[in-house]
């Protein structure tokens, strides 16, 4: 008798923990393709090929490494489509005596994994996730007690507990934080290097296949393919990164460009998030890279604090949330998701430009989901529900643990403050800063209301109006009132009559 391993899509590290002990001449890893994971939600076409090629390169080079792998395709004819009727039917194939997984991302198949052993009657052990450098029950113990939680007083924690960018136990350069540093508006004649991009083996065509095949109907481009799909392929980005953009990654982080869809950005969160890179790893790298005098501090310590500080926070904040984070709406928005979010089809070029390269990439920037696609979600009152299903969708690092916090907590202010401390409401004004692409539009970033007027503007207002009651004791947001309440009749008048013939106008 040996024990069923089972490695999840986003469970692609050789050290995970439900391989550890493994008695290679005995043991099965189970892993699948099943067709409820791949259309639970219709993942972008881009998503599934580089999950599905990522998982049978893993399969592979488990496979060389002595270990007995059983690995179940999409288009194998018995396969049950589910990791249940999957499990079900290894334990048939196999001579099985208990089963081991590692803590999975998503709380949908926690609870999938918690009915197992009760209906395969075998025992079931579900391992920790230590890839990740703060622990469940020690983000909880963190939590405790705490009215608001705040990533920054985190983040801090976890420099020490880590001894990251420490110098005789404070921070380095004098500051946990160099934000302030990193908010440079773009300029012309930057020279960003062309990303990480790695050629199709024979593996990828022929997944590449198969999602041409079978998930035609999903959103997205699939070609041109380029994403890294292995261990050694993912660590060349890292490498990449760390060589030719960190530098200048935190003076950029927030400055978008028309055209430029990968700016100084490290394109890591695919591979962080299905297992291929390891978080500390990456932030080592960084590190070493400011020890030799290759990056500045604050592009340093701003790409640690993205992956020590908020990747462990949202996570953390995610599974304190569940069940039910999906649910909160803070401010009852109900609106549908505006169609252009799939087709691309407004006037609104910064919108325009962010879906266009969603679909092109499975990717968008964080300042483009932040700002841009987030922020006008949040201004048009949609329902949390639709936004989080859009984003799950989108982007090939979305899963659950990650982006709900994002969507619910930071851009849509739906957990009422739990995550974030104000919502990232913001007017043309910001977007006309950080970017060009107003240069571009239909609309006039400077004009303040009619059919010319910029939507952000008037919507920025419209929506603090309408939810007035919910904000105003907020103190990062109640001072803006005070600028609403200077504006005479006639010009609240203009904001509430362009904000709803704008927004009749999406349905
Ligand atoms: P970089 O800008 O190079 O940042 C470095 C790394 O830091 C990322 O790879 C990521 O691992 C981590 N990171 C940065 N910001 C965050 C954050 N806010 N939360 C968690 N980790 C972060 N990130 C995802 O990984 N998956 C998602 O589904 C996702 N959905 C998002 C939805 C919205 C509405 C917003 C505002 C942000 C979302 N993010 C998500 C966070 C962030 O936008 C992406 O991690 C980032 O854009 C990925 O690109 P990158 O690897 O080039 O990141
Ligand atoms: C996202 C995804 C997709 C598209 N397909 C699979 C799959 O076929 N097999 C699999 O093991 N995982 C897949 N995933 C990831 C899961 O939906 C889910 O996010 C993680 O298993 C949670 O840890
Ligand atoms: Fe976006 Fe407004 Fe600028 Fe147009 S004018 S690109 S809608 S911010």
């Amino acid at each position: 008798m040996g024990t069923l391993r089972v490695i999840l899509g986003d469970q692609l590290s050789q050290t995970i923990t439900s391989l550890a002990g493994c008695d290679k001449s005995r043991d099965v890893i189970l892993m699948c393709e099943v067709w409820d994971e791949a259309t639970y939600v219709a993942h972008h076409k881009k998503k599934i090929a580089f999950l599905f090629s990522a998982m049978r390169h893993f399969a592979h080079n488990l496979q060389k490494a002595g270990y007995k792998v059983d690995y179940t395709k999409l288009d194998d004819g018995e396969n049950a489509g589910s990791f249940q009727g999957e499990v079900k039917r290894a334990i048939a194939r196999h001579s099985i005596d208990r089963i081991i997984i590692t803590h999975p991302g998503e709380y949908r198949v926690l609870q999938d994994i918690e009915t197992w052993q009760e209906t395969f009657g075998l025992p079931v052990e579900i391992r920790e996730d230590d890839r990740f450098l703060c622990g469940l029950d020690e983000f909880r113990d963190w939590a405790k007690g705490r009215k608001q939680l705040r990533m920054e007083f985190f983040y801090r924690e976890m420099r020490k507990k880590h001894g990251i960018l420490l110098e005789n136990g404070n921070p380095a350069g004098g500051q946990w934080n160099f934000d302030a540093e990193n908010r440079k508006p773009p300029k012309d004649g930057l020279d960003i290097p062309t990303p990480h991009q790695s050629r199709p083996d024979d593996i990828t065509s022929e997944v590449l296949d198969l999602v041409e095949a079978r998930f035609d109907s999903h959103f997205g481009d699939l070609h041109p393919f380029h994403f890294a799909v292995t261990r050694q392929q993912a660590l060349n980005a890292l490498d990449q990164f760390i060589t030719q953009r960190l530098s200048q990654f935190g003076d950029y982080q927030d400055a978008m460009i028309q055209n430029q869809p990968w700016m100084f950005h490290s394109h890591l969160a695919f591979y962080l998030n299905c297992g291929l890179l390891l978080p500390l790893e990456c932030i080592r790298a960084a590190e070493n890279a400011w020890h030799r005098g290759d990056a500045p501090l604050n592009a340093v310590e701003g790409f640690i604090r993205q992956i020590l500080g908020w990747r462990e926070y949202v996570r953390g904040v995610y599974w304190l949330k569940m069940p039910g984070y999906g649910d909160e709406n803070f401010f009852a928005a109900n609106a549908p998701l505006p169609e252009f979010y799939w087709s691309a089809n407004t006037k609104m070029n910064c919108l325009r430009q962010c879906v266009l390269e969603t679909r092109k990439n499975a990717y968008a920037h964080h300042i483009q989901r932040l700002m841009v696609l987030g922020n006008f979600a949040l201004l048009a009152g949609v329902s949390p529900a639709e936004v989080n299903e859009w984003f799950l969708i989108v982007y090939a690092d979305a899963f659950e643990w990650v982006e709900m916090p994002n969507v619910s907590g930071m851009i849509l202010f739906a957990d009422g403050g739990f995550l974030a401390s104000k919502p990232y409401a913001a007017g043309g004004g910001y977007i006309s800063k950080m970017s060009n692409y107003c240069d571009n539009c239909s609309y006039q970033v400077g004009k303040k209301n009619g059919p010319k007027a910029c939507p952000f503007n008037y919507l920025y207002w419209d929506f603090l109006a309408r939810n007035r009651a919910k904000l105003a004791d907020n103190q990062r947001v109640g001072m803006m009132y005070k600028t609403y309440d200077r504006m005479g009749d006639d010009k609240k008048q203009a904001i509430t009559d362009d904000a709803s013939r704008f927004l009749k106008s999406l349905s």
